[in-house]
């Protein structure tokens, strides 16, 4: 039933078959084209942890963000989501092909003033949304580019050990660990 041939999408069933189990419980390790690295862990099925490990924001880190996850084919899932700070993200990962494509939309304020993100956002949360009501919002910062998956392993999924502490208190070399 999970076959292309056998459920392709229509306007009356447009939802592909859905199997997440190829990204929930996984740890990715990736760097974007402009040098910026990142760690995501797809906690669940709507929730993932982060660390920032180098880029314009770099030493940020986050647990429990909110996520929509879907699958859009076969080994193809996308993660979209808004922070507190207003920063829209969208990450559309290819894990067999150790690539992924994301797209960072940032207010202006944290164009200008990324520092006040740099933290664990999760013991800032009254202060990040106070940034993010005072703006200013527009024009939004659009950072979209490709990275290279460096690190992907499947850590099981609603684990807190895996992203518990600051970029910033990691071993040093810790995150360019390949596999
Ligand atoms: C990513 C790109 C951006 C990502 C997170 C962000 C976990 C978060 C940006 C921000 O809030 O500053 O690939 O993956």
């Amino acid at each position: 039933m999970t076959s292309d041939a056998t459920h392709r999408t229509t306007v009356a069933n447009p939802v592909p078959p859905q199997d997440l189990s190829g990204i929930v419980g996984h740890r990715l390790i990736y760097t974007y084209a402009n040098g910026w690295q990142y760690e995501m862990y797809v906690k669940n099925d709507h929730t993932i942890d982060y660390r920032i490990h180098s880029g314009h924001v770099g030493g940020r880190w986050v647990k429990d963000q909110e996520v929509d996850l879907v699958m859009l084919t076969r080994g193809v899932y996308k993660v979209s989501w808004n922070e507190p700070t207003g920063t829209s993200v969208v990450v559309n990962i290819i894990p067999g092909e150790r690539v992924l494509h994301g797209v960072i939309f940032f207010p202006d304020w944290v164009k200008t003033h990324g520092e006040r993100t740099v933290l664990f956002q999760n013991d800032h949360l009254d202060q990040m949304h106070a940034h993010r009501d005072a703006g200013p919002t527009y024009p939004l910062y659009v950072v979209p580019e490709f990275a290279k998956i460096t690190l992907f392993e499947n850590a099981g999924q609603d684990n807190d050990e895996i992203i518990s502490v600051a970029p910033g208190d990691l071993p040093s070399g810790w995150s360019d660990r390949t596999n």
